[in-house]
């Protein structure tokens, strides 16, 4: 009887994949804890804190969500929160081998957590942040990828003006 679920990930930035899962994860819980985790070994854009005000600003009218940051393990962050669910997104083949071994990993640590995965919805199979981030850099169009204060953000990052 989980009401709560949390969604962790890198979020440099977030993403309308990321946010696909968001909204689609708030129709099956009543609150959904996105949490940016501090640790990532990836080269970041992005500080955490600039990661979770732009999360904040595009979710500003979802009460629902809440946003927040951990670090160490995962599972002791959910239980810290009561939680026993993880939201995991799915994409391409590629996804699979990855998210199987850490779901696996978190479930031999505590049997207390589930991870549940969402297959990305059809427009999204191809988003990441990564690629998200390489397009912008290069100076493309990211309209139809992230939010526009996410592409106001990055263009600034990488000293681009706005368009
Ligand atoms: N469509 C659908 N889902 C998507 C899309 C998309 N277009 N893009 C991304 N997603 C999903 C991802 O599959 C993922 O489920 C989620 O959104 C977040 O994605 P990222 O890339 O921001 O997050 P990751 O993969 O970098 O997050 C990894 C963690 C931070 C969760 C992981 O490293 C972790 O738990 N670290 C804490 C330390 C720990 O506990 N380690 C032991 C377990 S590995």
């Amino acid at each position: 009887h989980s009401r709560i679920a949390i969604y962790p990930g890198s979020f440099d930035p977030i993403t309308y994949g990321h946010l696909d899962i968001i909204k689609r994860s708030l129709r099956i819980f009543e609150h959904v804890i996105v949490a940016v985790a501090r640790n990532s070994q990836k080269n970041a854009l992005f500080g955490i804190d600039e990661r979770i005000a732009l999360i904040r600003s595009v979710l500003k009218d979802e009460q629902r969500v809440s946003v927040d940051t951990f670090s160490g393990l995962l599972i002791d962050y959910v239980a810290s929160k009561n939680a026993h669910v993880v939201v995991r997104g799915l994409r391409a083949i590629s996804d699979f081998e990855y998210e199987f071994q850490i779901a696996q990993m978190n479930n031999s640590i505590s049997h207390d957590v589930e991870t549940l995965f969402m297959m990305t919805s059809v427009q999204y199979g191809y988003l990441s942040s990564s690629i998200v981030r390489e397009v912008c850099s290069l100076g493309g169009n990211v309209d139809s990828f992230v939010p526009a204060e996410v592409k106001a953000a990055m263009q600034k990052k990488y000293g681009l003006t706005g368009s």
